[in-house]
């Protein structure tokens, strides 16, 4: 049991940790978040506003990976909340079915953790039973305990066409809601080109992933959007066999993988009562969102509807130039 003096030292060193962590931060080069109050400040390559950077570091100085831990992995707007509704569901299919999931009353993002923010701040709430952890985090970021536990990695990526355009509808929908002014999409599409994106550079984001996948093949998987919505079953069937549980012929026959990419689709949850009216991280200041923001359309080429061909043109010879020895294509 913790004892007041014990947290007494865990107040001074958080407290030691805050002072250190604000002198740092000001020593870095800072740049403008799309229009956000929190400015995005670059550390070690990558642009993160504080408080999920402090969320890396303190995971980074407290997070203990267990081996069986499956971290899921992805830089903002490439399909996290998909890949966590497809993953809890497999890894909880014999606890639940479609009419019984959490996955009816919570959104995807309520039901992983999120490591920057609920484990470093709100370690609490990391629940046990399910050894799914999720981060934005670039892979350098990672804490050392993930990779020396050897637990399973799956990364998620996608156009990054439609990232940026993704991306740049969820800033705009959430300076919305916080009353600020958004950001122009010309000026956001300059920043996101430049690598000054949340996370970003997005680019550098994924070949961390894709480079350390060679060196670790068996505990990676590496997805991509776009392959993903072309054939879910079959990404569904392998993400479950990376798992470490396979369906059974006797589950194929009852049809529970297709079941599961059902119950898991871009319709079926944002037509969902809480994905619509509910809010994630309630009560927890201005990291308070509306689970809404988060379902926009779920289509692969949106960004046709918002780039114009030139805009396209230069964001697709970014990623040829970005990509051109990794033999990775993301368009
Ligand atoms: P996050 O970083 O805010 O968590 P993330 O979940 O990674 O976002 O990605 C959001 C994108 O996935 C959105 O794409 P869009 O803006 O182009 O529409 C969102 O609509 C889409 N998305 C959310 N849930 C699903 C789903 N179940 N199936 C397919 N796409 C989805």
């Amino acid at each position: 049991m913790q004892s007041h003096f014990d947290s007494h030292v865990e107040q001074d060193n958080e407290d030691e940790f805050q002072k250190s962590f604000k002198e740092m931060i000001s020593t870095l080069p800072k740049g403008n978040s799309w229009g956000l109050p929190d400015h995005l400040y670059q550390y070690q390559g990558f642009w993160l506003t504080p408080p999920f950077l402090q969320g890396v570091m303190l995971a980074q100085q407290q997070f203990e990976a267990q081996p069986t831990d499956i971290i899921l992995c992805s830089a903002p707007r490439t399909g996290t909340a998909w890949l966590k509704s497809l993953t809890f569901a497999i890894i909880t299919r014999t606890s639940y079915d479609d009419s019984t999931t959490p996955l009816l009353f919570k959104m995807p993002h309520d039901v992983v953790p999120f490591m920057e923010l609920d484990h470093a701040h709100f370690s609490a709430n990391r629940h046990l039973g399910i050894p799914l952890l999720a981060t934005h985090a670039p892979y350098s970021f990672l804490p050392t305990s993930i990779i020396d536990s050897g637990c399973k990695i799956v990364y998620i990526c996608r156009d990054p066409k439609d990232t940026f355009v993704s991306m740049y509808h969820v800033f705009t929908r959430y300076a919305k809601s916080q009353n600020t002014q958004p950001i122009e999409l010309d000026e956001a599409f300059e920043l996101f080109c430049e690598g000054v994106s949340w996370y970003g550079p997005y680019w550098d984001h994924v070949l961390g992933y894709w480079n350390a996948r060679l060196e670790h093949p068996d505990k990676f998987m590496f997805l991509k959007y776009e392959e993903m919505n072309e054939d879910t079953l079959s990404y569904l069937k392998k993400l479950a066999e990376f798992m470490g549980c396979p369906f059974s012929s006797e589950e194929q026959q009852k049809g529970v993988p297709k079941k599961i990419v059902k119950m898991c689709s871009f319709e079926n949850l944002s037509n969902l009562e809480v994905n619509k009216s509910g809010k994630h991280r309630e009560g927890q200041g201005n990291l308070g969102v509306e689970n809404k923001i988060y379902f926009r359309k779920g289509k692969v080429e949106d960004w046709k509807n918002y780039l114009t061909p030139k805009m396209a043109t230069r964001l697709d010879q970014i990623t040829q130039q970005k990509l051109s020895s990794s033999g990775l294509s993301l368009n």
